[in-house]
């Protein structure tokens, strides 16, 4: 009875045992490496445009995620699907003032949905900088994403602000809930 209760804790606990990969993208400048290092430090860091990834270890609520941030300049985008393999989550991170290049996200995450090795993965939109004047809402980039004709990946978006941190933890939140399920 003991070892059968402990057995069944164990196994609705496994997500806490094991190291869970997320690769963060999006288009230079979006900010994904302020976002990795809010993770990691509580603090806004100075970066410089990555060129190449950056790879942390993230502890939160006793879960270990191993996190990519991948450079999102134009040349790197061909090498993102070289992180692939084995995750579990995509942050996509968005500019919201970008309006222009937002098409271009739109296809990005198109191609990465349609990746084998993406199969599995989730996918949670942070819609990054709203602190700025004319910062598209979260509702807006949605559409403009038709992230509801996502079908096949668990997907959500989250409005937040890397430089105050503000709605960062939601969307770690949402991804630990999505583990638990
Ligand atoms: N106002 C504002 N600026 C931000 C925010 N998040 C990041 N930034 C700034 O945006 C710039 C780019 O941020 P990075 O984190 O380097 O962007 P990145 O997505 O890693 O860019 P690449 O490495 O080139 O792919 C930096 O000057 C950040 O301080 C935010 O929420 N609000
Ligand atoms: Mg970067």
């Amino acid at each position: 009875m003991i070892v059968s209760f402990y057995l069944l804790t164990v196994v609705d606990c496994w997500f806490l045992f094991s190291e869970h990969k997320v690769i963060i993208v999006g288009l230079d400048n979006a900010g994904k490496t302020t976002i990795l290092y809010q993770f990691l430090m509580n603090e806004v860091v100075h970066t410089s445009p990555t060129i190449g990834s950056n790879v942390e270890e993230v502890i939160w609520k006793n879960i270990h995620f191993i996190m990519w941030d991948i450079g999102g300049q134009d040349s790197l985008r061909t090498a993102w699907n070289t992180y692939y393999a084995n995750t579990e989550f995509i942050i996509l991170v968005i500019d919201s003032t970008d309006r222009e290049r937002l098409s271009i996200t739109k296809q990005e995450l198109c191609n990465m949905l349609a990746c084998e090795d993406l199969k599995k993965a989730a996918v949670l939109v942070f819609a990054n900088k709203q602190d700025l004047k004319g910062a598209m809402s979260a509702a807006e980039i949605s559409q403009q994403l038709n992230l509801t004709s996502i079908k096949d990946h668990g997907w959500h978006i989250q409005a937040c602000c890397a430089l105050t941190g503000e709605g960062l933890y939601q969307g770690l939140e949402w991804i630990t809930n999505h583990l638990r399920r």
